[in-house]
């Protein structure tokens, strides 16, 4: 048996992307149904990003998500740049008058989902065989089978694929239409979230022979720590004794009489760093948003910005289109993809920057990279102004 139904907007992912759409659809009167595969609980719980742009801040406050936000959320001004013997602090407000915010995807996941259940947005979870039609014509529908076994079909005027880089939405352009470009990075990060109050007041970036590491924070007593590892690592191998004194190591326990404290690890993940981007992010009457058309190795802490931009670009544009104005959804592809594109530079420069590898010429010229973006005023806005984020309009 197959049951119908119809909707103005088919959003496919309940990620970040794809229920910021439905609220901000919802505040232009447009109606959407959310599809995912995975359960509410999984969604909610998954650890990911913890910076905010200044413009993604920005853009939750506008639209009554930022209350929370700017409660619990904890403003920084800027990050150190480190190496052995080192740490830099560049002061991003000096520099671009621009700050980041230190708040979980979790925290902004949670924030979304209650405002979805407030105005009672519709959402479909634990759902399988997710699969688009008809992208070419005005009635495209998506189908999919639910936790019962029963299949579904869903109509509407527009799908946005918000499925991240595993869904099948961006495989749904047909591969004479899309173009592809990638890159796999020769290693990985192994993440922890801690227990234990940050041990320093800004994030650390720190480039080091052993290998990347990554100071961050969630709260005042939850700490997140990253160290670069070789791809295909094996959890089993990293004791929590070999993580934290990798990080003590990496991070410059005992300069200048800093100190690394540790606590008890909550969570432990390895994550492959890739860069990737396809366009165009329309095809017909489907449309691309957040991972599901890009994605950018975390050192320059873009992912999830670029998510927002892109739905902040994409939700006036097919409120327009569904009001028999095409302009803004024909100019969506291009607008997100200059800044699709600048955040895909950025990212791969932090990460070939600051990862390190056994080859003597790139260490030195890695070395030279971050005493000069450390001790240039120019260097330092450069790094300052892609970190804290561009204006969504770039
Ligand atoms: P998501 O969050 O992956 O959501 C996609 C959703 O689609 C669902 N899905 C399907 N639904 C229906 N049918 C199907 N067939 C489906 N297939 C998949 C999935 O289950 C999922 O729920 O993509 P979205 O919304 O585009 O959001 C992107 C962000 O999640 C991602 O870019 C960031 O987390 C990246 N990222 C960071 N971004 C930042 O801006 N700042 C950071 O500090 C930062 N740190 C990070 C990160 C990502 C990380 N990982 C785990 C990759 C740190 C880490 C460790
Ligand atoms: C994080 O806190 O998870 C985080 C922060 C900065 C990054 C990547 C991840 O560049």
């Amino acid at each position: 048996m197959t049951t119908s139904g119809r909707t103005q907007v088919a959003i496919v992912g309940a990620g970040p992307a794809g229920v910021l759409l439905s609220h901000l659809l919802a505040a232009d009167g447009i109606e959407s149904v959310v599809l995912e595969t995975r359960s509410e609980e999984y969604v909610a719980g998954r650890i990911r990003a913890g910076i905010l742009e200044q413009s993604t801040v920005d853009l939750l406050t506008e639209v009554g998500l930022g209350e929370r936000l700017a409660r619990e959320g904890d403003q920084h001004h800027g990050i150190y740049l480190q190496w052995p013997g080192e740490r830099h602090h560049l002061d991003f407000v000096d520099l671009v008058g621009r700050s980041v915010w230190v708040y979980g995807q979790t925290e902004v996941q949670k924030d979304l989902v209650l405002a979805a259940h407030a105005r009672q947005q519709q959402f479909v979870y634990e759902i399988s065989d997710t699969a688009l039609h008809d992208l070419e014509s005005d009635r495209p529908w998506v189908t999919w089978t639910d936790a019962d076994g029963v299949r579904h079909r869903l109509d509407a005027d527009v799908v946005v694929g918000c499925d991240g880089s595993f869904g099948p939405s961006r495989g749904a352009v047909p591969d004479e239409v899309r173009r592809t470009w990638g890159r796999t990075y020769p290693y990985s990060w192994l993440g922890i979230l801690a227990d234990v109050a940050p041990s320093t007041d800004e994030l650390i970036y720190a480039w080091h022979p052993d290998g990347f590491a990554l100071h961050s924070m969630r709260s005042s007593t939850v700490s997140r720590f990253y160290l670069q590892v070789p791809n295909d690592t094996d959890l089993a191998d990293w004791s929590d004794d070999r993580i934290w004194d990798g990080l003590a190591a990496r991070l410059g326990h005992g300069l200048d009489g800093w100190e690394l404290a540790t606590g008890t690890i909550t969570d432990r993940s390895v994550l492959p760093m890739r860069s990737f981007v396809q366009q165009p992010m329309r095809h017909g009457r489907l449309f691309l948003a957040g991972d599901a058309a890009h994605l950018v190795p975390p050192t320059g802490a873009k992912g999830l910005n670029l998510a927002v931009a892109d739905v902040a670009l994409l939700a006036p544009a097919l409120a327009a289109l569904l009001k028999g104005d095409p302009a803004l959804a024909d100019a969506y592809s291009d607008a997100a993809l200059r800044r699709v594109w600048r955040c895909t530079h950025f990212s791969w420069w932090m990460t070939t920057m600051l990862h390190s590898n056994d080859d003597p010429f790139d260490r030195e010229l890695q070395l030279s990279q971050l005493r000069w973006v450390a001790s240039s005023r120019a260097g330092a806005a450069g790094l300052a102004e892609n970190y804290a984020g561009l204006p969504i309009g770039f």
